[in-house]
């Protein structure tokens, strides 16, 4: 039985899915709640539904319209996957695979290859090293969360759901509204703190930003806090400054926090494709991100980009945005994300 075909059965199962031996790749938290599961399955075959219509169908559609494996149905599949957001670099090496599978098992008929794509794009992510995409938790004292990323991609957003989230798991969470810059924007993550009935700390637009999270953490470390959630500016101006500022930002954490930031996650819009990729790469090269946390999934057809951020920025997706709802933010994992996408096509 292929991968794909196992994760399947592990979904489609009526029954509890709560114990280690069903999982079938990476290690995963068996103390799960199999109602939970199957609710977040639920938001990730909603949160994809754009994706399944968009690029799934094409590749459904590939094998109708084909009735043999040959050059005209590989030039077609690999566009697909290019449109799909996978990435130019990413697709050849899947297609180099994909034609030796070919030749060796000595397949023609088009809907023998389904499955076969299916399993060749998940090892794509699982292939050498499967990546931490566990928020990484401090032992003691506050757990401090940075969140950095370009203007608009879902940044205050994020936080507001995740303070969600963890207050949910019954810890004390504060939100501290670093990005001073952009008006409106220290309101909007108050905001985001009432929705999700957490504590809020803030000053006016325009103090220094850095001065905010000062006085931020100290409060967290007096008033014993779990969790701290840190909202930056949306601006990438230009990288010298903004290597400088994250780099000011991240020595007063580490002198109010010794070993924080504990996570430094990079937001990235999923309907950009390729620019959210270079995104990456550019905030990559000027400070240290732990995790991505790709938005906006729900609103993209193409749906391919989480390959694309494994192979070319090697960077964990922590956590995915599939919709604007509080509990529209999911841990990220890339069997429940396979099976979203494919639940139909194999
Ligand atoms: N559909 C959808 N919309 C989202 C998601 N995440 C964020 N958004 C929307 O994206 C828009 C921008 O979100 P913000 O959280 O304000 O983005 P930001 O990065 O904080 O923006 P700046 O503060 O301007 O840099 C809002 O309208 C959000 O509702 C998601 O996962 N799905
Ligand atoms: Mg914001």
């Amino acid at each position: 039985m292929g991968l794909f075909q196992k994760i399947k059965n592990l979904f489609q199962k009526e029954e509890a899915v709560d114990s280690k031996e069903d999982t079938v790749i990476g290690e995963k938290n068996s103390l799960i709640e199999p109602q939970l599961e199957r609710k977040q399955v639920k938001v990730y075959e909603k949160g994809l539904t754009k994706s399944r219509q968009g690029f799934v169908s094409r590749l459904a559609d590939l094998t109708l319209h084909h009735s043999k494996v040959d050059e005209s149905y590989f030039d077609e599949l690999e566009e697909i996957l290019i449109m799909a957001d996978i990435g130019v670099h990413t697709v050849m090496k899947f297609m180099d695979r994909l034609r030796d599978r070919v030749r060796k098992e000595n397949i023609t008929d088009p809907s023998d290859l389904r499955e076969i794509i299916v399993d060749e794009l998940f090892i794509i992510y699982v292939n050498d090293e499967v990546l931490v995409d566990k928020i990484h938790f401090a032992e003691t004292g506050p757990t401090v969360l940075l969140f950095v990323g370009v203007n608009g991609v879902g940044k205050t957003t994020t936080i507001g759901k995740i303070a969600w989230k963890l207050r949910e798991e019954g810890k004390k969470v504060l939100l501290v509204a670093a990005d001073t810059f952009r008006a409106g924007a220290v309101e909007q993550l108050r905001e985001w703190s009432e929705k999700s009935s957490v504590s809020f700390y803030g000053k006016e637009e325009g103090t220094d930003p850095s001065a905010v999270i000062y006085d931020g953490l100290v409060k967290a470390k007096e008033e014993k806090y779990d969790v701290v959630l840190i909202d930056t500016a949306g601006r990438l101006q230009n990288k010298v400054n903004l290597m400088n500022e994250l780099a000011k930002m991240n020595k007063v954490i580490g002198e109010l926090v010794p070993g924080a930031p504990h996570e430094t996650l990079l937001v990235i819009d999923a309907t950009t494709g390729q620019n959210g990729i270079s995104q990456a790469k550019s905030f990559k090269e000027i400070t240290n991100i732990t995790g991505i946390v790709l938005t906006k999934l729900d609103g993209t057809a193409k749906g391919g980009i989480v390959l694309a951020i494994k192979e070319e920025v090697n960077i964990p997706v922590k956590y995915i945005g599939l919709g604007e709802t509080k509990d529209d933010l999911q841990i990220f994992d890339i069997e429940k994300y396979i099976y979203g996408l494919f639940k139909d096509f194999v």
